[in-house]
């Protein structure tokens, strides 16, 4: 029995969108998408509005990378529209199913030059799945109901659709759709089959899992796959704490080690791209496990790369019925190069130093976060540091920008964390630069009642571009800060509050009046400036 739902175009979006598992929607207020608003408030439906659409879509990416499910963003016609468009990229890079909806200047006059009368979708089409104007409300439903599906299906990522003053506002009816079905798409057995024979036959096999895994739900089947086999297994982007960082088998700090001396590197759920030397380790031979064809790099010629549902995938790598090496010796070589390495960061992490390092920010944030906290990072070195020292305990528990590494995430992020975890703690770690973006954000979290600790490495200067910049040039322009900026008082002023630290010591109490505060809180944390992240040793 199919179920017919009318009423305006905002309210037929709302049905549809419901029917995908939608819970709310991010918004900076445009009357051309009014009607939205309108049938969100009648039903409930939580608004959550910010002060630059940037944050919207980044608040909506929070929520789908977080909850695998989609994230909404309501942006206005014309600047609302390009303003989310950093956003729609970084989903787009990220594989997050977002859906963006955008008011659109009324079809009737199109060309007499109506407020904000501009075609969206030459822009956004590049960085979407699918982008389309729905030119009637009765067509609305259908539409949400295909991006949506479009969003879903690996490889995921965001999709656009715009409605027309006319369309949006006028009544229709049409049928409710069911909402997702996806049938998971199944990998190539005998490619399947040829990759788990690389990896049980390595001598000194390497897993490096990434988003997809946590994304496609095969976190249970990646570690099945890395114990059956005995294979030491790496993580980056949302794939960080696929494996607790106590399980035997998960490394962080051993990459060099592991990738300079693997005979097979298996790249699971995340490109062969900068972040993993394009695919090139040295002789190792490379399998590249993707959720779709579209995934397989074009640059580099991988042994194999299975493409389709990655728990099909590694559930048959688990399963495979034919010989294995014994890999502990390799796992042992592995642990020992950990161990010196984690020593290592342990005396980093723990040094009294004036000015602070960053390091010693993260050593006293890991005495006061929970597994499950959510972390962010938006900024330069202070993130990569961020990247180095925290050890995600739980997937799904990290956001970084993503290979597109566009700063400015950072409320947009807490927003959508908050929401999707009323009660963990969120912790934002910022640049001083990064808080420029999006700062002001700060109080559409205290309005509405979202608070979020923002730790700020405040080194008053550009860090990842001043230091480069040097070295290459031997003077550097653009890239100060003013020293010493007091952001701490302007998340005061916009209804948070928080401290600026300049002691080391000072950092463990500040941490916990920051996640006792209950209001956004601010460290501003003043830190060494001639410090410079060491990126020789940044693999990934
Ligand atoms: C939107 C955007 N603009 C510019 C850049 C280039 N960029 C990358 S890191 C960085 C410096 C970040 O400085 P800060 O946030 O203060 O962190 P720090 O490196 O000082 O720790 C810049 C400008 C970028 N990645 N994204
Ligand atoms: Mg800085």
């Amino acid at each position: 029995m199919t179920e017919r739902i009318e009423g305006h175009g905002g309210e037929l979006a709302l049905a549809a969108l419901r029917a995908y598992g939608v819970r709310e929607m991010f918004t900076l207020s445009g009357g051309h998408v009014f009607p939205l608003y309108d049938a969100a408030h009648k039903t409930d439906f939580p608004i959550y509005d910010v002060r630059h659409e940037q944050s919207a879509v980044f608040a909506a990416e929070a929520v789908a990378k977080l909850q695998r499910r989609p994230g909404l963003a309501v942006l206005t016609a014309g600047p609302g529209v390009t303003n989310g468009i950093s956003g729609l990229t970084s989903a787009f890079f990220n594989a997050s199913p977002v859906l963006v909806l955008g008011g659109r200047a009324p079809q009737f006059r199109w060309g007499s030059g109506s407020l904000q009368e501009m075609d969206h979708l030459p822009l956004v089409a590049p960085v979407t799945k699918h982008a389309e104007t729905v030119f009637s409300a009765d067509d609305i439903p259908r539409a949400v109901a295909a991006a949506l599906t479009t969003a879903l299906t690996p490889h995921r990522g965001p999709v656009f659709l715009d409605f027309p003053l006319e369309a949006v506002f006028s009544v229709g009816d049409a049928e409710l759709p069911a909402g997702p079905q996806l049938s998971p798409l199944e990998a190539d057995p005998d490619e399947v089959a040829r990759a788990a024979a690389l990896v049980a036959g390595a001598a000194r096999p390497v897993i490096i899992a990434g988003s997809d895994v946590w994304t496609g739900d095969a976190v249970d089947e990646l570690r099945a796959a890395a114990e059956a086999l005995t294979v030491p297994v790496f993580t980056n982007g949302m794939g960080r704490g696929a494996l607790p960082p106590e399980h035997p088998l998960a490394f962080a700090k051993a990459r060099r080690v592991a990738l300079s001396n693997a005979d097979v590197v298996v790249v699971i759920g995340t490109p062969l791209d900068f972040r993993l030397s394009f695919g090139d380790f040295g002789e190792a031979q490379v399998v590249h496990i993707v959720d779709a064809p579209s995934q397989r790099a074009g640059h580099v010629q991988p042994a194999a790369a299975p493409a389709g549902d990655l728990r099909g995938i590694l559930t048959a790598l688990a399963e495979h019925p034919g010989d294995r090496v014994d890999h502990d010796d390799w796992v042992a070589q592995l642990r020992t190069a950990e161990d010196a390495a984690k020593a290592r960061d342990a005396e980093e992490m723990a040094a009294e130093t004036d000015p602070i390092r960053p390091a010693r920010i993260y050593g006293e944030l890991r005495k006061v976060l929970a597994r499950d906290a959510v972390t962010i990072g938006d900024g330069g070195d202070f993130v990569s540091y961020a990247g180095r020292y925290l050890e995600p305990a739980q997937p799904g528990t990290w956001l970084d920008p993503g290979p597109y590494g566009c700063l400015g995430t950072g409320m947009g992020y807490a927003m959508g964390a908050r929401v999707t975890h009323p009660d963990r703690q969120v912790c934002v770690l910022m640049g001083d630069g990064a808080a420029g973006f999006s700062l002001m954000d700060v109080e559409s979290l205290a309005r509405q009642k979202l608070p979020v600790v923002i730790v700020v490495g405040n080194n008053g200067i550009w860090g990842l571009e001043k230091h480069p910049m040097r070295a290459m040039y031997g003077y550097d322009v653009a890239a100060d800060l003013q020293p010493e900026l007091r952001y701490d008082q302007v998340v005061g002023a916009l209804g948070g509050a928080g401290e600026t630290v300049a002691k080391a010591a000072d950092l463990g109490p500040a941490l916990q009046r920051a996640f006792d505060a209950g209001v956004p809180y601010l460290i501003n944390v003043l830190t060494d400036p001639a410090d410079a992240y060491p990126r020789s040793s940044n693999l990934a």
